[in-house]
């Protein structure tokens, strides 16, 4: 148990090494459209790891917030949280019941992480939308995260090769020239990148933060905007160091068929 711990922290750092550095807060629901003849429970998986790669999970401590935005109102699903293993890591599922017509923006505040490789904490809001009984009706509401993806695409309901667009914005403001990561949620590793650069793609925001995408297989794609943090954090080892914070949105694309 022990052996492959160590392991697995020691292969993380061994990839945060090389170019490709990726680590993508994962908050993926078991569908992003619930209709009216749907099962209207909504499962999440919450872990963190590197979507492409498949691999490794990284430990994530007990999540800061975890919560859905309906009709402008926040709710606290905190309590929903259920702990599990994942490859010997912490990580998390919950369950959610729809009630009523409304995308349900869920988002989650994950506990810093400590990255050794880069001399910095990391913490990714991240949020995924899930439209209930045909609602399309909230989903660019924003949580107020401090960084955080607009979506100027409605994120559900979209086909392979459609583009992505949104806004990275910090503190609310839109960040000129952002940098934004992108990773699809590569299932059983059926995707074999050729060479590293194609693991992970970047991107960059235009001078009003807008970013645009074009998402080439089904499956579901996390986009990541990384920013600075103002202020630095205390890091296990008591220095105070960076801190990245990303605004991630999951959004899913189907086949035409
Ligand atoms: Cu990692």
């Amino acid at each position: 148990m022990r052996k492959t711990i160590v392991l697995a922290s020691v292969l993380c750092v061994g990839l945060a090494t090389t170019a490709a550095v990726a680590h993508f807060q994962v908050l993926i629901p078991s569908t992003d459209i619930v209709g009216a003849e749907d099962d209207k429970t909504v499962n999440l998986d919450i872990l963190f790891t590197h979507p492409m790669e498949q691999g490794p999970v990284m430990e994530m401590g007990k999540p800061r917030q975890f919560g859905v935005l309906v009709g402008g109102a926040k709710q606290d699903l905190m309590a929903s949280l259920v702990e599990k293993k994942l490859d010997g890591k912490a990580a998390y599922t919950a369950s959610y019941k729809v009630t009523r017509p409304a995308d349900y923006v869920f988002y989650l505040e994950p506990a810093p992480y400590w990255e050794p490789a880069e001399r910095k904490m990391i913490v990714h809001y991240t949020k995924v939308v899930v439209d209930a009984f045909g609602a399309e009706e909230g989903w660019d509401a924003l949580v107020g995260l401090p960084v955080e993806i607009e979506p100027l695409v409605r994120p559900y309901g979209l086909w392979t090769g459609n583009a992505f667009r949104g806004i990275v914005r910090k503190n609310g403001q839109p960040v000129p020239f952002a940098e934004v990561e992108v990773e699809y949620y590569n299932v059983g590793n059926q995707v074999k990148p050729p060479a590293d650069p194609f693991i992970t793609q970047v991107i960059k925001a235009d001078g009003q933060g807008v970013f645009t995408y074009v998402m080439p297989r089904a499956g579901w794609w996390a986009f990541a905007a990384l920013v600075d943090g103002d202020e630095k954090m205390k890091s296990p080892e008591g220095e105070a160091v960076d801190v990245e914070l990303g605004g991630l949105i999951w959004v899913r694309t189907v086949d035409m068929k």
